[in-house]
C-alpha cells in the first residue's frame, strides 16, 4: 500500500496527488499540519528536510515531488504519464522545468498579493505579470491546438503545469488572451483528478488564516 504524506493546499504535493489519481493507484493519504507535524522525529525519519510530499511504498520513502513522479512511472507504468516520441519527451521536460524554474519564482509576488500575505509594490506586480506572460505564451506555443502538451496523451507536462492553471486568472493573469490555454485548463478541471484536488474557497480561507497567524507569531 502506498502512503502519501501531503497537505491539500501544497502545489508541490498536488502534482503527486493528481498523478496518483490519474494512475488509479490506491493510497492512504496522511494530511500533515505544517505547523509542526513535519518536525516530528517519525516524519523526519522519512524526510530529514521536513518537506511534504513524501510517498512511502513497501518501506521505501521517496521525497521530492519530481522523484516521486518518476518513481510512480517506473513502478506503476500503466496508465503512462510519460511522452513517448523524442519531441514529446523534450516538450514534457521543458514544460516541467519552465514551470518550476521560470513560473514559480515569477508568480511569487502575485501569490503573496492574492493571499493577502503582503502588499507588493505596483512595479513588482507589473514586472511579475510581464514575466508570467512570457511563460503563458511559451505554454500556449507548446500546446498548439492539441488537447494536451504532447498531443492526445495526458503527460507529466500537463500534471506539473496544469496544477498551476486554475490559479492563473485569480493571480491576475487574464486568460482571455490565451483561449487555447483556457480551453486546456477547462479540460483539466473537468477531470476527476483535478476536481478532487482543487481546494475549496473555505480551504483557502482557512489556509490564509493559519499562515497569517504563523507569520505574526514569527514577527513577519
Ligand atoms: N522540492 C520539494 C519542495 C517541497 C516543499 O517545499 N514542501 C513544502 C510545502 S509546499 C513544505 O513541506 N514545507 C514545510 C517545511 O519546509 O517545513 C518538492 O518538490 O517536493
Amino acid at each position: 500500500m502506498l502512503t502519501f504524506y501531503h497537505t491539500p493546499l501544497s502545489i508541490n504535493s498536488r502534482r503527486v496527488w493528481v498523478a496518483l489519481l490519474e494512475k488509479n493507484l490506491p493510497f492512504e493519504a496522511i494530511v500533515m499540519d505544517l505547523g509542526g507535524d513535519q518536525l516530528q522525529p517519525e516524519f523526519l525519519s522519512l524526510n530529514p528536510f521536513h518537506h511534504i510530499p513524501v510517498l512511502v511504498d513497501d518501506g521505501l520513502s521517496v521525497i521530492e515531488s519530481f522523484a516521486i513522479l518518476d518513481y510512480l512511472e517506473a513502478k506503476y507504468p500503466t496508465p503512462s504519464l510519460l511522452a513517448t516520441t523524442p519531441e514529446g519527451v523534450a516538450t514534457m521536460r521543458m514544460v516541467e522545468m519552465v514551470t518550476v524554474n521560470e513560473l514559480v519564482p515569477t508568480i511569487n509576488p502575485l501569490t503573496k498579493q492574492m493571499m493577502g500575505f503582503s502588499q507588493e509594490s505596483e512595479d513588482a506586480i507589473a514586472q511579475a505579470k510581464q514575466k508570467a506572460e512570457v511563460v503563458l505564451k511559451f505554454y500556449a506555443d507548446k500546446l498548439g491546438n492539441g488537447p494536451f502538451f504532447c498531443g492526445e496523451q495526458l503527460t507529466l507536462a500537463d500534471v506539473v503545469a496544469g496544477t498551476f492553471a486554475p490559479w492563473f486568472e485569480p493571480l491576475g493573469l487574464p486568460m482571455a488572451n490565451y483561449p487555447t490555454l483556457q480551453a486546456w485548463t477547462d479540460r483539466l478541471m473537468s477531470r476527476h483528478a483535478w476536481a478532487t484536488t482543487q481546494p475549496s474557497p473555505e480551504d483557502l480561507t482557512a489556509f490564509r488564516d493559519r499562515m497569517k497567524q504563523r507569520m505574526a507569531a514569527q514577527g513577519q
